[in-house]
């Protein structure tokens, strides 16, 4: 990125001290994230600094202005439940110089500043049940100090993002298209998602019949969206924030299954190491629920569902990309989406072959953690 713009972006924040130096930071697929280095006084900072990816949020003014809502109602529930570090445990803003939190380029492009959470790093693969418990009470609790927001409904950012027929027929609508010639390369793949076509309306139809509410949830619960304590090891506060909106808590819940519950990358090429580990399961769902002990009885007998869905959706979703030429998810290799596909499709049949027992485990589950909606 070009080193003018980014000193520009870096002065361009309250922040306060001299700048140092800007460099490219994490492993996210859709913005922009450089960590900004300050000399403050002799006292080394950091600062996150993000360009809003356009063209996936069409309207980033109402996507601050959601991302500032929710931070500020974070920061004011932690501080009624007087919990230690608050500003360790909620993502917060810097203000920009010119008004606002957002800072737009001469190209129109949208910036914003986060403070460094430091002492806390995102892990891409989870290696210990503990963590996986650990990332799912985080996400539960985040969706918990969300529940009483107060009005306006929060803004869809992108609108229809969970909505799997939706995302089916995008699959469909590429594969006939076929700008890129892929077709013939990945035959194998749409065969598996075709087979599967039944799943995408399940959930819709639950949640249009009235059986599962809508509630304010995060809908990127990817397990390297949460942030873990280096030294106590907790995890600490949750962050990309720029999807939270309206959804159902069983995406937020499917999600974490899908990125926490095989012990392999998301684009694992291996795919004989790509499974489901139903102790890993059973910490996520002790983990949701403690965290979130409020879904009722309807949204506790989707869980084992909702991690299926959501992994053959993004599976749909990387396939999609694949086919027209990878416009979307940020790619490291020729293939990358493809490989990301296969991974997520293995683990759909992971699921699908364990279903029973990891029913059993959300049963037992939901017995020892009540629904507490009730009276
Ligand atoms: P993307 O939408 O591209 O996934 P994220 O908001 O998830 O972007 O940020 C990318 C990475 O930057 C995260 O995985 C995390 O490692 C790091 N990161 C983001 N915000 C912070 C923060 N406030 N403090 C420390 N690290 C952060
Ligand atoms: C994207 O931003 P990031 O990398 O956390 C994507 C998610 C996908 C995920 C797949 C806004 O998440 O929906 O599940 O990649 N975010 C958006 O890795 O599309
Ligand atoms: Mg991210």
């Amino acid at each position: 990125m070009d080193p003018e713009r980014l000193r520009e972006v870096a002065a361009a924040f309250e922040i306060p001290g001299r700048w140092v130096s800007s460099s490219r930071f994490g492993s996210g697929h859709i913005n922009d994230t450089i960590v900004a280095v300050f000399d403050d006084g002799g006292r080394t900072t950091r600062w996150v600094q993000q360009r809003i990816n356009r063209s996936v949020f069409a309207d980033p003014v109402k996507l601050m202005e959601n991302v500032a809502r929710v931070t500020e109602h974070q920061r004011r529930a932690l501080l009624r439940e007087a919990v230690p570090d608050p500003e360790r445990r909620a993502l917060q803003l810097v203000p920009a110089r010119g008004g606002g939190f957002a800072f737009v380029d001469s190209d129109g492009e949208y910036w914003r500043t986060w403070r460094f959470v430091e002492g806390a790093s995102s892990r891409d693969v989870i290696r210990t049940r503990t963590d996986a418990r650990r990332a799912a009470e985080a996400f539960g609790r985040f969706q918990t100090r969300l529940a009483d927001l107060p009005g306006p409904r929060l803004h869809e950012t992108i609108p229809r993002f969970h909505d799997a027929r939706v995302r089916f027929e995008s699959l469909v609508d590429a594969a006939r298209a076929d700008v890129r010639g892929r077709f013939d390369s990945c035959r194998a793949e749409l065969d598996l998602v075709f087979a599967r076509e039944a799943a995408v309306d399940r959930l819709l139809s639950l949640h249009d019949k009235g059986a599962v509410p809508e509630r304010i949830t995060h809908n990127d619960t990817k397990v390297n969206n949460v942030l873990f304590d280096e030294v106590t090891g907790e995890a600490l506060c949750v962050i990309d924030l720029d999807t939270v909106m309206p959804g159902l808590a069983l995406y937020d819940f499917g999600d974490l299954v899908r990125t926490a519950a095989s012990p392999t990358a998301e684009d694992e090429r291996d795919l004989s190491k790509v499974d489901l580990d139903p102790a890993t399961f059973a910490a996520l769902v002790e983990g949701y629920l403690a965290g979130a002990p409020f879904l009722t009885p309807a949204e506790r007998a989707e869980l084992t569902f909702s991690g299926l869905l959501m992994t053959l959706v993004v599976g749909i979703r990387f396939l999609t990309d694949h086919l027209r030429g990878d416009v979307y998810f940020r790619i490291h290799r020729p293939g990358h989406n493809l490989d990301r596909c296969r991974a997520q499709l293995r683990l759909v049949s992971s699921i699908e072959r364990q279903r029973e027992r990891l029913e059993a485990i959300v049963a037992a589950g939901a017995a020892l953690s009540p629904d507490r909606s009730g009276p």
